[in-house]
């Protein structure tokens, strides 16, 4: 069957983060190949500031799913990890979104394709240079690469060494 190479986002800032990150990505590889995962990054909230940081990932991912099969299969594993409904932006166990699905462009109203925030973000653009600089935004036609030198966002994003800052460990 045809698969599609897509990116997905993945966050967390309750309880063992780094133990919900990989635990989600061992619940997506059930149902998919995961190929590519980056580094976990320790990042500043963005739009709700008085709650504890995140940490941040992005994995590239081959599947035969649908978007809408694949926005099924992100939410029904948020909620197995204990998600619960919150504020937006507010602090999440773990949060999986669809940034990109091969050239796709989509909007409908549960999902939109590209993540609409994804270039506003330097926790997703940072990550996602880091594995996939070359990669086009099929809306933008720019690179990654580009994206990332032209995000205005100033809010920090920090590598880490298996779930634990770097900068807690110098
Ligand atoms: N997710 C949000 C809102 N704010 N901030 C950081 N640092 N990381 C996130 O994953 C995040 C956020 C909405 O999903
Ligand atoms: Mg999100
Ligand atoms: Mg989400």
């Amino acid at each position: 069957m045809a698969q599609t190479t897509a990116y997905l986002g993945l966050g967390s800032n309750i309880g063992d983060r780094a133990g919900n990150l990989r635990s989600a990505l061992g619940c997506l590889a059930a149902h998919m190949d995961v190929t590519t995962v980056s580094d976990m990054y320790e990042t500043e909230p963005v739009g709700l500031e008085n709650q504890e940081s995140f940490l941040n990932l992005i994995c590239c991912v081959r599947t035969s799913l649908t978007p809408g099969e694949l926005l099924t299969v992100a939410k029904e594993i948020e909620v197995q990890l204990g998600r619960t409904p919150g504020v937006r932006n507010g602090p999440r166990t773990i949060d999986i979104d669809i940034l990109l699905y091969g050239d796709l462009c989509l909007a409908s109203r549960d999902l939109v394709i590209p993540h609409p925030r994804m270039t506003e973000r330097l926790f997703v653009l940072v990550p996602l240079a880091a594995i996939a600089p070359d990669v086009v935004h099929p809306g933008l036609h720019a690179t990654i690469r580009r994206l990332l030198e032209d995000c205005p966002d100033r809010h920090w994003v920090h590598p880490t060494i298996g779930g634990d800052n770097v900068s807690t460990l110098r």
